[in-house]
């Protein structure tokens, strides 16, 4: 197995420059492009989600490795592309309608992405029927939920109702947000809730491994 740790602590540190040339370098020496991804970059944000869950570390230090983990992504994807190598899960996130707070679900879905899922984010003050169309359209196996108002909760519970409505089978909905808590979370029979980005990952693999 190839020493992908440096790669790893570009990541963790967001050093976008070494993330990118420890990727190609990692890629010329023909290591695998799984190892490449799941040694190296996963297991590098892995480091910052935690940190970030323990409040070690904070928003910025997450944006940064995330930014550094999406460049070194760019020399990776057409590599994993050629070898048939595909995200592990397919994930549709938005914040629900009325809602136009994004800072919290586009930490989620980078956390996703340092994850391996495949990340399909439709935005902010997005209408149930927008959430139903992408889940069918990606043939999605999470729709994640992000709402930050107590005015946009019942949006939230509208969405959920819609997604169960459209009968999608094996799409997990995970909620999140500022004012969302687990027994709202129960309340409106969403799949998952996540007090934070990190979280969020732990969740979401739990789930749509029930
Ligand atoms: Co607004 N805002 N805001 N705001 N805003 C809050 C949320 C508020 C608490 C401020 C306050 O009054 N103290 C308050 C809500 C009160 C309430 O409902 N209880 C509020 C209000 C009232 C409003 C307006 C109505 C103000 C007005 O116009 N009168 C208005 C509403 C606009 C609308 O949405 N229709 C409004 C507007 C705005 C701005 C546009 C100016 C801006 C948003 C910019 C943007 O997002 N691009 C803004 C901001 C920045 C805030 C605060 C200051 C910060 C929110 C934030 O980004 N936090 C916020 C007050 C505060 O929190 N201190 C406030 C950082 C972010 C990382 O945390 O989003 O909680 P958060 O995400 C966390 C977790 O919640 C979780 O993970 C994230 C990271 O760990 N999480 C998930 C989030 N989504 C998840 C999904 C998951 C799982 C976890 O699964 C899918």
């Amino acid at each position: 197995m190839a020493d992908l740790s440096a790669l790893q602590q570009a990541v963790i540190k967001g050093d976008r420059a070494n993330a990118v040339k420890l990727t190609q370098e990692a890629v010329n020496a023909k290591v695998s492009p799984k190892e490449i991804l799941d040694q190296g970059l996963v297991a590098g944000m892995a480091v910052v989600g935690a940190r970030f869950k323990k409040n070690e570390v904070f928003v910025p230090e997450v944006l940064i490795a995330a930014r550094a983990m999406k460049e070194a992504m760019g020399v990776l994807e057409p590599v994993l592309a050629k070898a048939g190598i595909k995200p592990a899960h397919t994930a549709v996130i938005g914040t629900v309608q009325g809602d136009l707070h994004d800072i919290g679900k586009n930490l989620v879905a980078m956390m996703w992405k340092g994850a391996n899922f495949g990340v399909i984010d439709l935005g902010t003050n997005v209408p149930p029927e927008k959430f139903v169309e992408a889940a069918k359209q990606h043939q999605a196996n999470v729709v994640g939920l992000s709402a930050l108002l107590t005015t946009t909760m019942p949006a939230m519970k509208k969405t959920v109702e819609a997604i169960k409505a459209a009968n999608l089978p094996g799409v997990k909905i995970l909620v999140g947000g500022a004012p969302i808590t687990q027994a709202f979370a129960n309340e409106v029979g969403a799949d998952g809730f996540a007090p934070d980005a990190a979280t969020a990952v732990d969740v979401a693999k739990k789930v749509l491994a029930a």
